[in-house]
């Protein structure tokens, strides 16, 4: 039987938050990753006690966490706004600015955190920092010229890596691209000039700076507490 760890709690105590912030009618969208994942075992639990709710999810992972716990799901076709995302996050900074896209999913998860009415982001204390830019920032490109788009941020000085599966072969995101993680080797001072400058590049379809998405941010700690994040 796994180990339960302190972190594992404190994502646990963040779903529990969120999860009491659902109601009925709603329409969800479900972040990607282990805190999202811990999200959707107790939305789950409430579906099967009766909770009417429908859902849309972020990657096709979390898409197979819902349908093993029986939720609703809807295609994100039919959906025009979102009542409540629900997701996790890499890195959150005092400005509530966030580094997301660990998973691989940042590209849905922003598509669906714009269209959502409320943003929740569930993080244990780890998260938080001064200043963003320890945790790699991914960015989602096309795979066309993606050795072109990696070369443009490497003479940007952004020490760009291909992100690769553990047998080597290239990760490939949910919406057939690639994912380049970049480690910037020092902290980001202006995330916003950062995320316009790598969108200015062709090929850099998304990042994953979620920058002025005014989450509601909940942290969780290890001793199964959980309380909102106020900005200072
Ligand atoms: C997935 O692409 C990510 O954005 C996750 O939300 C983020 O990496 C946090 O993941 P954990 O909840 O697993 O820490």
């Amino acid at each position: 039987m796994p180990q339960v760890t302190n972190q594992d709690k404190a994502k646990e105590a963040a779903a529990r938050y969120a999860v009491e912030h659902v109601k009925p009618g709603m329409v969800l969208g479900l972040g990607s990753g282990s805190t999202s994942k811990k999200f959707v075992e107790q939305l789950g639990a409430k579906c099967r006690l009766g909770l009417e709710i429908k859902a849309v999810c972020t990657s096709s992972a979390t898409e197979l966490a819902a349908k093993q716990h029986k939720i609703p799901l809807i295609p994100i076709e039919q959906v025009l706004q979102i009542d409540l995302a629900v997701d996790g996050a890499d890195e959150v900074d005092k400005n509530h600015h966030l580094v997301k896209g660990g998973g691989g999913a940042l590209l849905r998860e922003k598509i669906v955190a714009f269209h959502a009415k409320t943003f929740l982001v569930l993080i244990d204390e780890s998260k938080l920092v001064t200043r963003l830019g320890k945790f790699p920032v991914p960015v989602e490109v096309a795979p066309f010229g993606a050795s072109a788009t990696l070369e443009a941020l490497s003479s940007l000085g952004m020490n760009p890596s291909l992100r690769k599966k553990p047998d080597g072969a290239v990760f490939i995101t949910d919406n057939g691209n690639y994912t380049i993680d970049l480690h910037l080797n020092a902290l980001i001072e202006h995330p916003i000039e950062l995320d316009r400058q790598l969108k200015n590049i062709p090929g850099i379809l998304e990042t994953g700076l979620f920058l002025n998405y005014q989450p509601v941010i909940i942290v969780g700690n290890s001793v199964g507490n959980a309380k909102q994040l106020e900005k200072k």
